[in-house]
């Protein structure tokens, strides 16, 4: 079970978290040992000139086939998925991606031997009538959106193919991740994104939820590093295994406007909710992730003015060289 990883595909690879991670595990494993796959045929520069690129559709178990046995896979980081807000648009697309993508990666981690397979959850598992302050690691599981449902299922499967096949999968439930590098695309979290682009390109943002809303939140580093760190975590101190929670910082949509204001004094936020209200309203505030700590060693290292400090830079940099959207 504690086979070293040698040949890694991420899936989803050109997606928010998708594009960061291969670019972090190319420089530990090598380029030419990360396979970056995704469904859209449009790789940027950076990701198709550092290692190999192909394109990957999770529901083609041919497809699979293909790639896993040509590039000989015996790690796959699964980030294929459809997100809250567009699943709420599409949920049936969000079942069949979500799930059957999921079932289709698990099954090839059985087929071809893997040594491990990395399938993330989210926030969204949980629903209505959780504790929202310090959300705990085994609380009941009650998801409002067709997201939320099969990351929940998602981590029923990772856990069932653990005790049943011993195949080692393991999983976390991500909080919102904000990022400078890709957009993310569809989630309910976006806004937290969102507000840094239009903070620098027009000072000013309109956002979708209100100000009071406040949800648990990570940096891209951070997500990257617990990502990767659970995946190399010693497969015998795990209690767990498709659904640690996950945390760093929580903030209000005010806090975070707040936190910009620091560096632009004249930024202006207005509030013009939509459905998606009812999607964060429905995620804890906070969550508990004592278990990834105690179990894992799980340490954040961004706190919200940092991260916005850094956020800013970045962003500004793009802006002056017109690529801010790229
Ligand atoms: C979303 O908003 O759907 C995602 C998530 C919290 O999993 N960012």
């Amino acid at each position: 079970m504690l086979r070293e990883t040698k040949r890694i595909l991420v899936t989803g690879a050109l997606g928010q978290i998708g594009s960061e991670l291969t670019l972090e595990l190319r420089k530990i494993y090598g380029a030419e040992n990360v396979i970056a796959t995704d469904i859209v045929n449009k790789p940027t520069v950076e990701m198709s000139d550092s290692g190999p690129f192909a394109v990957m559709d999770v529901l083609s178990t041919t497809s699979i086939d293909n790639i896993v046995s040509k590039y000989k896979i015996d790690t796959i980081y699964h980030m294929a998925v459809i997100l809250s807000a567009i699943g709420e648009k599409n949920p049936q697309m969000a079942w069949n991606v979500n799930m059957n993508g999921s079932i289709n990666i698990l099954e090839a981690g059985i087929k071809y031997e893997m040594c491990r397979i990395i399938i993330p959850s989210s926030i969204a598992v949980w629903g209505n009538g959780v504790p929202l302050e310090n959300t705990p690691q085994a609380c009941c599981l009650k998801p409002t959106t067709m997201y939320g449902v099969t990351k929940v299922c998602g981590e029923l499967l990772a856990d069932y193919y653990v005790q049943r096949f011993g195949l080692d999968v393991r999983g976390l439930r991500y909080p919102g991740i904000i990022s400078h590098a890709t957009l993310p695309g569809g989630g309910t979290t976006d806004y937290a994104v969102a507000i840094y682009y239009e903070a620098i390109d027009k000072g000013k943002y309109t956002c979708f939820v209100n100000a009071e809303t406040r949800l648990p939140m990570m940096y891209m580093p951070d997500a990257i590093n617990s990502t990767i760190q659970l995946a190399n975590a010693d497969f015998s101190n795990l209690k767990h295994h498709g659904d640690y929670n996950l945390s760093a910082m929580s903030f209000s949509v005010a806090e975070l406007a707040e936190s910009i204001k620091k560096y632009i004094p004249n930024f202006e936020i207005t509030y013009e909710p939509d459905y998606r209200q009812a999607i964060a309203d429905s995620w804890p505030n906070s969550i508990d992730d004592s278990s990834a700590r105690k179990e894992w060693g799980w340490k954040h290292s961004w706190d919200l003015d940092a991260m916005t400090k850094d956020m800013l830079k970045n962003l500004r940099t793009r802006h002056e060289l017109g690529k801010l959207y790229k």
